[in-house]
């Protein structure tokens, strides 16, 4: 199984590039952001719970997805047809990226490769701040954006290390146009493949 992991800020271009990955790989895609943002628009309580930490662009502490990351994986992979999963949002924070080390280890699978986009900051706010104006999500404000860009460089940059000792990192320039950075990220994707 290819399980590739695509890692970057807000905003560094992770959902974008994933959509166009799973077509071409038939990879299962597992968006953490679009779990929790699904949970909101069906009014649960992991939603309700889930909005007040992205609003104030926190992340939603690490028992809780962790508790969701095996049931999303084992439903997603469940039909046999994927030949993988992408993992785009998972893990933020070290103890999150052990559980997805202990998690696939205990179903026979590895990290196959971890694809870090790099994007300069002015760059990521120009993004979100575009596309909160083009569709109103509430945590692509200016303030929240500085905030998710904090617990970025303090939470998650630290799994960066992890995987260069584990030889999995593979740093591609997140900057110029979508299908470029697809064609940089297949280069990677297939050399592992
Ligand atoms: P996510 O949904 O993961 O969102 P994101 O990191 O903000 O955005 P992403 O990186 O996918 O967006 P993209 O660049 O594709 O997380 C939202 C929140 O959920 C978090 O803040 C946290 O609260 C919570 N959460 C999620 N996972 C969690 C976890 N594991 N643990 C705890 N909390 C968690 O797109 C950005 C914009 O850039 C788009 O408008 C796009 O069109 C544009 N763009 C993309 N590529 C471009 C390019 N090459 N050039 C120009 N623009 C580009």
């Amino acid at each position: 199984m290819l399980n590739i992991v695509i890692f970057g800020a807000p905003g560094s271009g992770k959902g974008t590039q994933s959509t166009n990955l799973i077509e071409k790989y038939k990879l299962a895609h597992i968006s953490t952001g679009d779990v929790l943002r699904a949970e909101k628009a069906a009014g649960t309580d992991l939603g309700k719970l889930a909005d007040s930490y992205m609003s104030k662009g926190q992340l939603i502490p690490d028992e809780l997805m962790i508790d969701i990351l095996a049931s999303v994986f084992d439903q997603k992979t469940k039909s046999g047809e994927c030949k993988g999963v992408i993992f785009d949002g998972f893990p933020r924070t070290i103890p999150q990226g052990v559980a997805l080390n202990e998690m696939l280890e205990k179903r026979g699978q590895k990290i196959s490769a971890v694809v870090s986009l790099d994007v300069p900051e002015e760059e990521l706010i120009e993004r979100l701040l575009n596309r909160g104006k083009l569709t109103g999500r509430n945590d692509d404000n200016y303030e929240t954006i500085k905030a998710r860009l904090d617990v970025y460089y303090n939470q998650t940059t630290p799994l960066k290390e992890l995987y260069e000792k584990d030889g999995k990192l593979y740093s591609v320039e997140g900057v110029g146009s979508v299908e470029d950075i697809f064609a940089r990220i297949s280069t990677v994707i297939d050399s592992v493949n």
